[in-house]
């Protein structure tokens, strides 16, 4: 059995800026455990075309790692990917990846004070792990009767088949969201027929990326402040973007208007225009998707899906839309709870969430001592980079593993500590755009509430995660067993 300080699960974004922290910050005694065959979790698995971050670049990257060589404001997919395989190759991390390594099970030994997993690959044993599972990684393929018998190919948008040629092909696409809002563009122009199935309008934002000239990459390279300053005011202006996203009438008038000048035909205009709050569902940043849909060669159906035939699509109105290729949009699971650990209890995060998703700061849960999450529950973002919670978090978790050392014992949230501070976050979620902006979206994952967003701003969430307060937790003691405060 392979015996660790930490094990990390995931090698994505924020699992890889854990390790990268750790080993700055002197701890090298770690593995990650990444199911895939390489790192980069998002980033390597959405290759569709147009695939790029929906948040500036320089915003979407470590604090602690800028880099001046972004060629877009939005960084295409590939680039992304690079970034994050350099930076984990510069800080020695690679090492400490465990490729084809899946997580399968593990148990809290409360006498050892140690996890002990149960991998793919065999048993290791961490007194501390860091769950970095990624809150959208597993695609959501639609229960739509009928799909298994399509004769012609389909994939999801984040397998996309790259083998599959789709020029002068009749393609479907189901799902209208931020992903078919990049891809539908960039296939739009080389397919004969393209019929996109909206179930709901989504509401669009302008993206406005532009290159980033040699000159101003050379000046970030020669005067990393000037990278920094940028930084700063993205961060700043999208936190505006957040604050408005809760008032939304303003917001609203200029999509209004966008929609308008690029979308002429009043008709397809009502079809797209939603009839919800602007940031109820998460906005889509797209300068193309709307002019694309106007094409001759695309119709939007909004009529609803009855089945899947293995020709081509049927709808209620008793059309049947022929297909040779249909590409799901569909978006992805949300926050499945794939973590298969036991907790000091002996159940697992499934049993002890069946009413809903609870843990403190997102980043950990009553039962579960000496365990993390990074992107945990009420941790998402709808208007800026969640990197910019995930670090905060990164952090919390050395400056506990720390004060855990120093104590020679195991670090629980406390109950109590963790029922106050969802009782808060329950209560500010209540009145926000979300919530009462009248729509269905994958941010309601709870009956009547969410466990995936952060209501408020940025800032107060770095706050509340400045340093480990190690008053909301109890010490469990490896030698006696006993708890103390
Ligand atoms: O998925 P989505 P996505 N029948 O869930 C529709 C991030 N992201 O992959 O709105 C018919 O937004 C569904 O319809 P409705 C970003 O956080 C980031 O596009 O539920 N339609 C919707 O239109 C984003 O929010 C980036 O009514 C069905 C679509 O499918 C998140 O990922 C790029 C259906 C799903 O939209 C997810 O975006 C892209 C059904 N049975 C995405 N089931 C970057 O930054 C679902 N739909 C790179």
């Amino acid at each position: 059995m392979r015996s660790v300080r930490i094990a990390i699960i995931g090698a994505g974004f924020s699992g890889l800026g854990m390790a990268i922290r750790l080993k700055q910050a002197g701890i090298d005694d770690f593995v990650l455990l990444e199911r895939a065959d390489d790192i980069g979790g998002t980033w390597r698995d959405n290759s569709y075309p147009g695939c790029a971050v929906d948040v500036q670049s320089q915003l979407y990257s470590f604090s602690f790692a800028p880099n001046p060589d972004w060629s877009q404001v939005y960084a295409p997919n590939t680039e992304i990917w690079d970034y994050i395989k350099r930076v984990a190759a510069e800080h020695d991390v690679d090492r400490h990846v465990l490729l084809n390594t899946e997580l399968q099970g593990g148990t809290w030994d409360d006498t050892a004070a140690r996890w002990r997993l149960e991998t793919s690959n065999g048993a290791i044993d961490a007194r501390y792990v860091v769950s970095a599972m990624g809150p959208l990684s597993n695609p959501a393929l639609p229960d739509i009767p009928g799909l298994d018998n399509f004769t012609g190919t389909v994939f999801h948008s984040a397998r996309w088949d790259h083998d599959h040629d789709l020029t002068g092909k009749q393609v479907g696409v189901i799902g209208t969201g931020s992903s078919a809002a990049q891809f539908v563009p960039e296939i739009q122009p080389s397919v004969a027929q393209l019929t996109v199935f909206q179930r709901t309008p989504h509401w669009t934002f302008p993206r406005m990326n532009r290159r980033i000239t040699a000159l101003e990459r050379a000046a970030y390279r020669r005067f990393p402040v000037l990278q920094r300053l940028v930084r700063a005011r993205q961060y700043y202006y999208r936190e505006l973007i957040g604050t408005l996203l809760q008032k939304p009438r303003a917001l609203e008038a200029i999509a209004r208007l966008r929609m308008r000048a690029q979308v002429r035909d009043p008709q397809l205009r009502a079809k797209l225009t939603p009839d919800y709050r602007i940031g109820c569902k998460r906005v889509i940043v797209t300068d193309d998707f709307h002019p694309a849909l106007t094409r001759a060669n695309v119709e939007v159906v909004t009529e609803k899906i009855l089945e899947v035939t293995p020709s081509g699509v049927r709808t209620a109105d008793g059309a049947e839309h022929q297909l040779n290729t249909l590409i799901l949009g569909t978006g992805f699971e949300v926050m499945p709870i794939a973590d298969p650990l036991r907790g000091r209890g002996g159940d697992t995060l499934t049993e002890r969430w069946q009413h809903g998703r609870s843990a403190y700061l997102g980043t950990t849960v009553a039962g579960f001592p000496n365990y993390f999450m990074l992107v945990g529950p009420n941790t998402g973002t709808g208007h800026t980079s969640v990197l910019l919670y995930a670090e905060p978090q990164i952090d919390y978790i050395i400056d506990a593993v720390r004060h855990a050392e120093r104590q020679g014992a195991a670090v629980e949230v406390r109950q109590e500590a963790q029922d106050a501070y969802n009782a808060d976050v329950r209560a500010r979620l209540a009145d926000t755009v979300w919530l009462t902006g009248g729509c269905h979206s994958w941010y309601l994952n709870e009956p009547g509430g969410s466990s995936v967003l952060w209501p408020g701003h940025t800032g107060r969430f770095q706050r509340a995660l400045a340093r480990f307060d190690h008053e909301n937790y109890t010490l469990r003691n490896a030698r006696t067993q006993n708890t103390a405060s």
